[in-house]
């Protein structure tokens, strides 16, 4: 079982001392019938109007200049980035962008982005892209966040997400809270579903196909739906390429991994490869695919298969009865799909159905060896209300699923719903507690690691309605804290966030110690931009101000300046209309938390430059004229005046 009691300091003192010190224990404080408040105020008040409930593990207040006991990972749906709140106070520390474009830090503008955005793109999104007049995608859909593990706990290298609307997997590097590497996946359509490999670490990302195309998509049997597929994805995460690809039958929703890197698994709301609502919801079952790793792996290693787009690509779809995969039925258009942490049971949302599957994946390795039946595997089918997406586990055995439809988290216990299956008079519902409004996935503190927690629950709606003061026809979504430490889940947080955040995981700081405060400047980011500086002689680690023209096309103009606060290095330079503008700025201020930013007045250009950065931007100077730049990023008293003119001299007529 795994290791819940984290100890974690909070306060200046860990919850063992002070449960100890003021009320002998857990045990003894749910005696008192009413919530224990470690910082009090609010969460007091919370507590009484909340009723009985048993001890609390502690306050979502968190008062001004406190620490939150917990990083949490937000994803953000259609905006395209990755969010920092802080749990449990639900405060928003920062914002990462991935896939969408970024105002405040340039993100889709600076040369140093548009490497990461550009350089894993596949010919035909080039292609668009050209056609369009664009150089990257504008948006994206980030379903999902999740961390890189080691031995199926967190540890704090990567964070990994997926896209959606582009078909995208990217990682972000936990130590500067960035982006380095955005991959579009070639031959599959939708990457929905994404996981990482739990054990022994996070060698593969997992990611599904949700929408079916044909395997060659060039639009020579775009009727005959016969010809369609859908691809499941296996990334190989250190080097950020795909590793090999798996047709199935049916489409791909979401998925996980197993704690011994043996399986992955995947659910699908569409085996009836159906084009239109009523296809899609026409069969009685649907089924949740079950991969070999050490079967595709070897197929790969001898070459089977076909190679397409310079991927390997294997046949695991359904009459193809390879060794790859096996097909378990369950009940038609499941969603979530979610592993538990006591290492055998793997939860399956029945979405249209009010039952969670249960399957024992130490059952798997027979629905491959012999010929029973994949329903063999199923251990439990607690009915639990209507619309069951996802499930979260606590450290005790429970499970909370999120019920759509009724609008509720509802408490189960897994023994008991085995139990239960089994034929004995138990009821598997511990609890239910009504949420605002339709929740989709919700998750504990590391609880899809061995290090699930017994504290908080964040549950993510997708409405808040009349939760907060109208702000028109868009309105927030809800993400909702939720007490579990005792019996009874207690609501006592409503967090209004932007469009939306599908998933979310919470991470303890002591998994997060390679944090840095000021960039290293010898960063990879920039590597190239400072291979470029090097060739124009300019040393980014000293105060510099050059202003250089490329020898060989001489429209080409390289600015380089440092910056430190309150000044540029260059009060001014001086190009030709029409000329191509590199501007490359290094913040030689090496203070935690001195943030310059460079903007181009009516260019359209602006960019971040933390301690220590290098970051770049290029536009053409298509109008003469004077146009000052400025500092963005408040950094000092004359703040104000850290600004600049560009001349842009008038080509001779
Ligand atoms: S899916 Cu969004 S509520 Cu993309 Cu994880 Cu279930
Ligand atoms: Cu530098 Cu504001
Ligand atoms: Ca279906």
């Amino acid at each position: 079982m795994p290791d819940n009691d984290h100890s974690h300091e909070r306060n200046g003192l860990s919850r063992r001392t002070l449960l100890g010190a003021t009320a002998g224990g857990a045990a003894l404080a749910g005696a008192f019938g009413g919530r224990l408040s470690l910082a009090g105020g609010a969460a007091g008040v919370a507590a009484l109007s909340a009723g009985a409930a048993t001890a609390a593990e502690g306050s979502f207040n968190v008062a001004p200049g406190q620490l939150d006991e917990y990083y949490g990972f937000w994803s953000s749906g259609q905006t395209g980035e990755v969010r920092i709140l802080g749990i449990p106070s639900m405060r928003e520390l920062m914002r990462i962008p991935v896939f969408n474009r970024c105002s405040a830090t340039g993100w889709g503008a600076t040369n140093e982005s548009l490497r990461i955005l550009t350089e894993n793109m596949t010919e035909k999104t080039k292609k668009h892209l050209a056609a369009n007049g664009k150089k990257v995608h504008d948006n994206g859909d980030l379903h999902h966040v999740h961390m890189s593990f080691t031995d199926g706990k967190y540890d704090g290298r990567y964070l990994y997400m997926n896209d959606k609307a582009n078909t995208r997997v990217a990682r972000v590097r936990c130590d500067v809270m960035k982006a380095d590497k955005i991959l579009e996946i070639p031959n599959a359509k939708a990457i929905h579903g994404m996981r990482p490999q739990k054990f022994p670490r996070t060698n593969y990302i997992f990611a599904n196909g949700e929408d079916e195309a044909p395997l060659v998509n060039d639009g020579k049997t775009m009727s005959d739906t016969t010809t369609y597929v859908n691809l499941f994805s296996a990334i190989n995460a250190d080097e950020m390429k795909v590793a090999w690809q798996v047709i199935v039958s049916g489409n791909l929703d979401n998925c996980d991994a197993d704690y011994e890197g043996k399986w992955a698994f995947s659910t699908s709301y569409n085996s009836e490869m159906g084009m239109t609502l009523a296809d899609m919801t026409a069969a009685e079952m649907d089924h949740v695919v079950v991969f070999n790793i050490a079967e595709i792996e070897k197929a790969v290693a001898a070459g089977e298969g076909q190679e397409l787009n310079g991927v390997r690509v294997l046949d695991g779809r359904k009459d193809a009865k390879s060794k790859f995969t096996r097909y378990i039925p369950v009940a038609n258009n499941p969603h979530g799909c979610n592993m538990a942490p006591d290492k055998k049971h793997l939860c399956i949302g029945g979405k249209l159905s009010p039952t969670v599957t249960v399957l024992d994946v130490t059952k798997f390795d027979a629905l491959f060896t012999s010929d029973v039946d994949p329903r063999s595997a199923v251990v439990a089918e607690p009915e639990l209300g209507l619309g069951p997406l996802h499930t979260a586990f606590d450290g005790r055995g429970n499970a909370y699923t999120s019920l759509f439809l009724d609008s509720q988290v509802v408490k189960w216990n897994i023994e008991d719903a085995i139990k239960a299956y089994a034929g004995e008079k138990v009821d598997p519902i511990k609890d239910k507690l009504d949420v605002q409004y339709q929740p989709g996935h919700l998750k504990t503190v590391e609880g899809e690691t061995l290090d699930a927690a017994n504290n908080w629950l964040v549950c993510l709606c997708k409405f808040s309605k009349d939760r907060f003061l109208n702000v028109g026809p868009l309105k927030a979504e809800n993400d909702q804290l939720i007490d579990i430490s005792g019996d009874k889940m207690v609501l006592v947080h409503d967090g209004p966030t932007f469009a939306e955040p599908h998933d979310a995981i919470a991470v303890h700081p002591s998994k997060l110690t390679n944090i840095k405060s000021v960039w290293d400047r010898q960063d990879p980011m920039w590597a190239e931009t400072r291979k470029q500086a090097e060739a124009d002689g300019v040393n980014l680690d000293e105060w510099q101000d050059s202003v250089i023209r490329d020898k060989d096309d001489p429209t080409k103009v390289r600015v380089y300046m440092s910056s430190q606060a309150p000044s540029f290095s260059l009060e001014s330079f001086t190009v030709n209309e029409g000329d191509e503008v590199t501007v490359t700025i290094t913040n030689l201020d090496d203070i935690d938390d001195l943030t310059h930013g460079f903007t181009m007045g009516n260019h359209g250009v602006a960019m971040e430059i933390s301690a220590q950065a290098t970051s770049s931007v290029t536009f053409v100077a298509a109008n003469p004229g004077v146009y000052w730049y400025y500092c963005q990023w408040f950094c000092h008293a004359l703040h104000m005046e850290m600004r600049g003119r560009m001349f842009v001299t008038p080509k001779a007529t």
